[in-house]
């Protein structure tokens, strides 16, 4: 989302600071919002031990917040000892600068709001539960945690060559829909997989999506979907090929990219390291 207003979204932008932050009102919840709460992390939690990732399973575990929305607050501390990042409460969808801005320093944005029970299986802007149950226990890995740190730099750098698209396109295919292959097979580590009832199984059991080693170039020339199942999801070994990939300065690549055309989510190369295709041999 670029621009400085925030038409047409959903939280209130009126009472925020000038970094976007809001006080995240925890006494406002209603009893049937954490009951709606209990009901999405119930349902995301059985399907936790077949489908996602080792290191989000084990942050939950020590995490508790199943009983109903959690207080930021509360959570601060602890995320602040593992790994030296923060929450920040924020009315919603931020503009890219500002969203870059937080990560580059260590603080995560978490709406503050909660989608309503019509939104149980779908929602279109990131709610309390998309951030906080498919972002934050991630934070507390401290491999992740540094990439994260180093995207959002690389955000703020991407945003002053006008390469916004491109490293959203990163954020999309890893942090929101990544997929990594692990000892006990294909996992997933994207927070808009976690959150989601329906994805989760899709995106490592269904036969319709393309799944690809992770390539930064190609990710970054990459479309994707922003209200489908992908159509392709990119595969990490783990996170340290992410850190790794980040580390250095983009600038080379933005040259590399500059004049190719972008190439449909469906898109399939013939240099692509389809991941299916390993298995298979095996
Ligand atoms: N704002 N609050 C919030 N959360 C996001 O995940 C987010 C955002 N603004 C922009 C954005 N994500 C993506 O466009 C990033 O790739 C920049
Ligand atoms: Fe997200």
């Amino acid at each position: 989302m670029t621009g400085e207003t925030a038409h047409g979204l959903r939280g209130d932008y009126a009472g925020m600071r000038p970094d976007y932050t809001v006080d995240q009102d925890w006494a406002a919840y209603t009893p049937a919002e954490h009951a709606l709460w209990r009901r999405l992390y119930e349902r995301q939690a059985v399907l936790l031990p077949r489908y996602a990732c080792r290191e989000f399973i084990d942050s939950l575990a020590a995490l508790d917040f199943s009983a109903g929305i959690p207080r930021f607050d509360a959570v601060n501390p602890k995320l602040a000892r593992a790994t030296r990042w923060r929450i920040v409460a924020v009315p919603g969808l931020l503009p890219d600068r500002v969203f870059f801005e937080h990560l580059a320093n260590r603080r995560f944005p978490v709406t503050v709001w909660l989608r309503t029970p019509e939104e149980f299986d779908y929602i279109v802007e990131p709610d309390v539960f998309h951030d906080f149950f498919g972002h934050v226990p991630l934070l507390f890995d401290p491999v992740f945690a540094d990439f994260l740190e180093a995207y959002g730099q690389g955000g703020l750098k991407a945003d002053a060559l006008g390469a916004i698209e491109m490293l959203a396109r990163l954020y999309w295919y890893t942090v929101e829909f990544g997929l990594i292959a692990t000892p006990g097979g294909l996992r997933t580590y994207g927070a808009g997989i976690l959150s989601s009832g329906g994805e989760l199984p899709y995106s490592i059991e269904s036969a319709a999506p393309h799944r690809i080693g992770f390539d930064l170039l190609r990710i970054m020339r990459t479309r994707y979907k922003i209200d489908t199942f992908q159509e392709t999801y990119f595969v990490i070994r783990d996170f340290r090929e992410l850190f790794e990939a980040t580390a250095p300065d983009f600038t080379p690549h933005y040259a590399a990219l500059a004049g190719l055309e972008p190439l449909p989510a469906r898109a399939v190369l013939p240099a692509d390291i389809a991941i299916g295709a390993i298995v298979d041999e095996g």
